[in-house]
């Protein structure tokens, strides 16, 4: 199915592809030409219906920032023949091909507080440079995506119609987290609080998001399908959800579940040290809740699709939903569990960071 891809973009048909990465939703490829190497990924259509509307906000993003920071790493899509960055050759859904940035490697699991400092950097940064663009002109690629109250309508939703077994199983879980609505009411305080602005953020700041060098310095950000409008309460959070922890979404024993405070502080730091002059006051004092915000929607998401037959996430083996549910509400319970240290922490950072490193943000932002 990929040679008429390949075709489209004008490789020969022996050219040789490999699988990439290890992502839920797209399916990632290396493809190696002569000297030259490439990212081609195929759009789950699936979960993004209009591929175009991904393409439009890249184009967008990467065109700000060749104007306005022209020095920034931007993997820019690289157009087929046709002279389009979009190649469907049928069935198989749509396309994309990137220039593999020379040097640039990714890592799957963050193994040392710095890596965290460095990707929570990159973040910051992207957020920082889109500060002067007009972010209600980005679409929503996908509509809802970290509404935190529809999340838990949905799941609402699977009480009453999910598979009886499975919400016989997941009974101790769903009790956990209905007991954790409070979280919602605090997003729902937060969309009508002036002091949370919406920007110009990622929705998906894995760690494999971001490239480094072989010195471990982050170069940029990629896979920019998610980036749409949003607050920085989920960038910051999904780092938080996917570094803290010393095991991933999909480990079953939890009691290797933990929050190290070290990761925590290098994501707090990485982050201000591009954003302190960008967030607002009432921002810098929700990077707690951004876990707890990012954590419950997660753990959220997992049970509703263990509930209601894994349509969404699919599944590998019986119950691998609901572990990877009970996975992030474990998680949810000892970063809450941590809150004071976590607080401190946080204001420990803020009170110390100094303003203003760099004398151009002024400009930077009108
Ligand atoms: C999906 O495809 P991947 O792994 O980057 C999901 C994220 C979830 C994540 C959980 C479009 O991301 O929101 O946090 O799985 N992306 C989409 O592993 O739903
Ligand atoms: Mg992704």
């Amino acid at each position: 199915m990929l040679d008429a891809v390949l075709a489209a973009y004008g490789f020969p048909p022996d050219t040789p592809v490999t699988p990439h990465g290890s992502g839920l939703i797209n399916r990632t490829y290396t493809v190696r030409a002569g000297n030259d190497k490439f990212i081609l990924q195929r759009i789950n259509q699936d979960i993004f219906s209009s591929p175009a509307l991904i393409a439009e906000n890249i184009e967008k993003v990467g065109g700000y920032l060749l104007t306005h920071f022209p020095d920034a790493v931007f993997p820019r899509p690289v157009p087929a023949l046709s002279g389009s960055t979009l190649v469907s050759t049928g069935p198989d859904g749509f396309f994309r091909l990137f220039p593999f940035i020379k040097d640039s490697i990714t890592v799957d699991v963050v193994d040392h507080p710095g890596q965290a400092f460095e990707a929570a950097r990159q973040f910051g940064a992207f957020t920082r440079m889109m500060t002067g663009f007009p972010v209600g002109q980005l679409h929503e690629t996908l509509p809802h995506f970290h509404d935190l109250p529809l999340r838990y309508r949905t799941f609402r939703e699977a009480l009453a119609k999910g598979y009886p077994d499975r919400l016989r199983k997941a009974g101790e879980l769903i009790g956990y987290l209905a007991t954790q609505h409070h979280l919602v009411t605090r997003y729902e305080e937060i969309l009508s609080n002036p002091g949370f602005k919406l920007r110009v953020t990622h929705h998906d700041t894995k760690i494999s998001n971001v490239l480094f060098d072989r010195h471990d310095k982050g170069i940029c950000v990629i896979d920019l399908d998610t980036v749409m409008p949003g607050y920085f309460i989920s960038d910051v959070g999904d780092m938080f959800r996917t570094y803290l922890s010393p095991v991933s979404e999909e480990e079953g024993d939890t009691s290797r579940i933990a929050v190290r405070l070290e990761y925590f502080e290098a994501i707090v730091r990485g982050y201000l040290e591009e954003m302190i002059d960008v967030l607002t006051p009432e921002e810098k004092r929700s990077f707690v809740y951004a876990g707890e915000f990012l954590l419950y929607m997660q753990a959220l998401r997992f049970i509703t699709d263990y509930l209601l037959g894994d349509p969404y996430y699919g599944s590998s083996y019986e119950g691998h939903n609901y572990v990877r549910a009970l996975n992030q509400a474990t998680l949810l319970q000892r970063f809450s569990e941590q809150t004071p240290a976590l607080k401190n922490i946080a204001a420990r950072i803020l009170a110390t960071e100094p303003r203003s490193r760099r004398p151009s943000s002024q400009n930077e932002h009108s």
